[in-house]
């Protein structure tokens, strides 16, 4: 696992597969959306890329430091795209740390977003595609945070109880191992983390409460020639948080 892109350099191996991670909010609303009927995002990591995709007529959410970028109409709240009807468009994203991210894996051949809200359906299609997987945390402005890691480690721990998957990097144990101490009360241990207390000033608490539950919306988002789409899957076998708790 890769906690911030800055070190993403470092990890450049024999990955096939980058599961990019930003649950405070990016991916997650990024998982909404595609599963509300928003047909295809396009992240893009500047402002100056968003102006001028919203000077060409597009659907541009913008999100800098936790609010909507001055000038646009939306930033990166889940329930945009949840409350309103935004069926087959497609819009062009760009947030703080989340979009960069994505960015700075789209050189590898195969990438897909995680979040709490797709955790178990994500592990199942990865566990069926058995490849060698890089978890990349946005983190926050290239430092480490807590909601990646620990889903991150949730991913981990999944995949490594499934026995198809071994660990290389001890980024990826830590992260394992601060799952396993948080899944209990999640939530309580979130209220610790930087980037929740950052989003409690800006009065969101729904969307953070939103982004905290595992297992809410069963997508997983697929980046295709510059674009996420939905990924068609049904999983073969489940492979869940609760059934690796036993
Ligand atoms: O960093 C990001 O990409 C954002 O998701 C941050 S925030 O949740 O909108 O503050």
């Amino acid at each position: 696992m890769c906690y911030t892109p800055s070190q993403y350099h470092l990890y450049q191996e024999d990955f096939e597969i980058v599961v990019v991670i930003d649950v405070l909010r990016a991916t997650s609303a990024i998982t909404a959306a595609l599963h509300y009927g928003v047909e295809r995002i396009i992240p893009v990591a500047t402002i100056d890329e968003a102006i001028s995709y919203k000077e060409k007529g597009y659907i541009v959410g913008a999100e800098r430091d936790g609010q909507v970028v001055e000038g646009f109409d939306f930033g990166n709240s889940p329930f945009v795209y949840m409350d309103n009807d935004m069926s087959g468009k497609t819009v062009v994203l760009t947030t703080t740390n989340g979009t960069r991210a994505i960015q700075i894996a789209g050189d590898r051949k195969t990438v897909v977003i995680g979040c709490l809200n797709n955790l178990d359906i994500l592990c199942s299609w990865l566990a069926e595609q058995h490849k060698n997987t890089l978890i990349l945390a946005s983190g926050w402005k290239d430092k480490v945070n807590l909601e990646d890691t620990i889903c991150g480690g949730a991913i981990a721990d999944i995949l490594i109880e499934s026995q198809k998957f071994q660990c290389v990097e001890d980024s990826t144990v830590a992260a394992k191992f601060m799952y396993r101490s948080a899944r209990e009360h999640l939530w309580s241990f979130l209220r610790a983390s930087s980037h929740r207390r950052r989003l409690k000033k800006l009065n969101i608490q729904r969307d953070v409460k939103f982004c905290l539950t595992a297992n809410t919306v069963p997508c997983i988002p697929i980046l295709r020639d510059g674009a996420l789409v939905k990924l068609v899957y049904e999983p073969k076998t489940w492979l869940t948080a609760e059934m690796m708790a036993q």
